[in-house]
């Protein structure tokens, strides 16, 4: 059956996951034909919030979103994965399609860092196995490794790390690194059907906490892993108080500080924590809600669906103008939404 005019011309969303400096906002990039997603050095988090990057791949409109690494040194992972969450909560609540989700991984890692497979957990946890034929996973950087000790490499990870992705239906892939590669990489998602995630699900559908949810757990669980370790710590600080003499004065002083350290510590945990229990599908279909009335009175015709998805995340500067001709695309075919 041929597809609506107006149902070819609605933009899906795809997301970009994978460790920081595995090449998510350069992967981005290429497919943009332009640097609107800011890129870092190797070690450096650099993207700092999920951001949503229109791009036109065919006759696609496809809203790329750039995430954020987890275990990153600026930000935490509760605060990545809510932002995740809301912006997939939104997308679903709209209507808009998910085509899929892209895991990037640099095949010129030596080791699967802590990083890397708390990552790729957080990944699967949100994906659930019914999703994973959406899961495209991508090797990037082939251009700084010998040709037969990558395809080692992707053995390994085939049958080791991602082979229970690869059993339930999803690819592997490799990026070369130019925009010819990253259009065939995405063209894969976007002739697929569209997907629902298990995190979707969960907040939308069964309006569950984020900490509910089968994601949520998994960082909850860490959190109650580091606050036992900072629990310990206090409590050996404690007994290192009390076993010191009067006039140590010096050592007392390092102890108080080292002690007043690990409580903020203690304290910020516990805060990550209490920050996960939040229904974030049902606050987002409210927020929605609000912004769909406020926006109806301003700015009736401009294509309502894609400005409130667009609200939940950050647009990079040089972006507007790629929807602006998304929005004029659209407008003279109608809202899908409407
Ligand atoms: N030559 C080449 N350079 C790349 C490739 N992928 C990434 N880079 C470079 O590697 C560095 C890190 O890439 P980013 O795209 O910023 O990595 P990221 O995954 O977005 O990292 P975070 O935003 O920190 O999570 C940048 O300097 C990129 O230009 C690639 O395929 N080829
Ligand atoms: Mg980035």
């Amino acid at each position: 059956m041929m597809a609506r005019k107006d149902e070819q011309e609605s933009p899906s969303m795809i997301v970009v996951m994978g460790v920081t400096g595995a090449g998510k906002s350069y992967f981005v990039n290429q497919l943009a034909g332009k640097e609107v997603a800011q890129e870092g050095p190797d070690l450096d988090p650099c993207t700092q919030e999920c951001q949503g990057i229109p791009v036109t791949i065919g006759n696609s409109k496809v809203l790329l979103i750039d995430t954020p690494g987890f275990d990153d040194t600026n930000r935490t992972d509760s605060e990545i994965l809510t932002e995740i969450a809301r912006i997939l909560s939104a997308q679903y609540e709209l209507g808009v399609q998910l085509k899929g989700v892209i895991y990037i991984h640099r095949i010129t890692d030596v080791r699967y860092s802590r990083a890397a497979i708390k990552t790729f957990e957080i990944f699967k946890k949100m994906c659930g196995q019914d999703a994973l034929k959406n899961v495209l996973l991508i090797t990037s950087r082939w251009d700084g490794i010998d040709p037969s000790l990558g395809a080692e490499r992707e053995r390994q990870l085939k049958d080791k790390f991602w082979a229970y992705m690869v059993g339930h239906g999803s690819n592997i892939s490799r990026f070369h690194g130019d925009r010819p590669s990253a259009v065939s990489l995405v063209s894969q998602l976007l002739s697929r059907d569209d997907v629902v995630l298990q995190l979707q699900r969960e907040l939308v559908d069964e309006g569950k906490d984020l900490n509910a949810t089968v994601a949520g757990a998994y960082v909850e669980d860490n959190l109650d892993k580091l606050k036992q370790q900072v629990q310990d710590e206090l409590a050996s600080l404690e007994r290192l108080k009390r076993d010191l003499l009067e006039n140590d004065r010096a050592m007392r002083r390092q102890v108080r500080l080292d002690w007043e350290q690990e409580s903020a510590r203690l304290k910020a945990l516990q805060n990550q924590q209490v920050s996960l229990q939040r229904p974030v599908g049902t606050e987002v279909r409210q927020e929605i809600k609000q912004k769909r009335s406020g926006l109806s009175k301003v700015m009736p015709y401009v294509p309502v669906t894609i400005s409130i998805l667009a609200a939940f995340m950050g647009i990079p500067p040089g972006v507007t103008e790629m929807f602006t001709g998304w929005f004029a695309d659209l407008g003279s075919s109608g809202d899908p939404s409407s």
